[in-house]
């Protein structure tokens, strides 16, 4: 204690007072590690024992088009109810039923679709209709149009992932709605993967957009690479065989402020220790097992299954294990930390 300490505390009173000047010496608001810093937890939602259901529940209660989204937000249990899976990212479960149309609509922030179950649905991108299968990856860039609709049977369920925390620290939230239920068909189906998804591109046409020109990035063709790839025997001791979905034309991430990817771990596979910087959401297309967070005594087991979403926040160290052969599709903050000059990673032990 401050043999000045009364006084002291008169000064912060004071200074409190003006509600526009604080003591930085006070705080401590850089802390030494992100776990000092971090409140959002490792956490697993499972869909088929309570989430599914849940989500089904709102069918019958409310239309997609009365809702405009029929959203259940996956909410981190450590940052209290905010609309945030981790820190920097968004997101929830949607759900759509044949017939409905959840109208169009645009904003600044950019989201992306992982299919979950059902089949018949699409999403459309500026005019452009992308049909939805379990595993593919749609894209709906920042300020594009886009409504989603189901033209067969049964419900249609997808992750979205969105850059809401984000594009919220810098304050410019943007949303209009269309003046229409959908946005007029501009270009026919699979027109953007028929210009820029065969290694080769339109000539005479420039892509400046920073996002890749292909919204829909099918299932079948990333996991037949990574099946491919598997006879070459190079895996990552941490992940396994990796590949990250990127904008063809530069060779970046598919969106410039979410990476993602989608892996492949062998039967028995046993990761090594890691951590990084990146936030992380996984939703498990096949296989089972675990990933375990946290070193010795702290180290929690996580086991996971076909169709659940698990996050790891910044810096906690895991280990991904696996029993089948199992597939796992990832979005994360890395390309927005790397543009910032800020991504690491440590693939030291403990
Ligand atoms: O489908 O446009 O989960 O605008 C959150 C905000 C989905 C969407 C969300 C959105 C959307």
């Amino acid at each position: 204690m401050a043999t000045n300490q009364a006084e002291r505390e008169t000064y912060y009173a004071k200074v409190g007072a003006t509600e526009e000047l604080s003591p930085l010496w006070t705080t401590r608001l850089v802390p030494p590690l992100p776990k000092d810093f971090v409140k959002s937890v490792p956490h697993l939602w499972d869909y088929d024992n309570g989430v599914r259901a849940l989500l089904l529940e709102a069918g019958p209660l409310i239309t997609a088009a009365e809702a405009q989204r029929r959203v259940l937000t996956l909410e981190n249990p450590g940052l209290g109810g905010s609309h945030r899976i981790l820190e920097s990212l968004y997101a929830g479960l949607q759900l759509i039923l044949p017939g409905e149309v959840a109208p169009a609509h645009r904003h600044s922030p950019s989201a992306l679709r992982f299919i979950v179950e059902g089949n018949g649905a699409f999403t459309a991108v500026d005019g452009e209709k992308s049909v939805m299968k379990p595993g593919d990856f749609i894209i709906t860039p920042s300020m594009t149009w886009h409504d989603h609709g189901h033209e067969g049977d049964g419900p249609v369920v997808w992750m979205d992932g969105l850059d809401i925390p984000m594009v919220g620290t810098f304050g410019m939230m943007f949303f209009e709605n269309y003046s229409g239920e959908s946005h007029p068909q501009r270009r026919p189906p699979g027109d953007s993967r028929a210009r820029y998804g065969a290694n080769m591109r339109p000539v005479n046409e420039t892509w400046d957009k920073p996002e890749s020109p292909i919204f829909s990035y099918p299932f079948e063709r990333s996991r037949d690479a990574l099946e491919r790839m598997r006879r070459a025997n190079e895996w990552d001791p941490a992940a396994g065989l990796k590949l990250e979905y990127i904008d063809p034309t530069r060779g970046r991430s598919a969106m410039p402020t979410i990476s993602t990817f989608l892996q492949l771990m062998p039967k028995g596979f046993a990761g090594a220790r890691y951590r990084t910087t990146e936030n992380t959401v996984y939703s498990v297309v096949e296989g089972t097992g675990r990933v375990i967070v946290g070193d010795g005594g702290d180290a929690r087991v996580i086991a996971w299954k076909p169709r659940d979403i698990f996050c790891i926040p910044c810096w906690v160290p895991h280990r991904l294990e696996s029993d089948l052969d199992a597939t796992l599709f990832s979005f994360s903050d890395r390309t927005a930390q790397e543009k910032l000059g800020l991504w690491r990673e440590d693939r030291g032990n403990a």
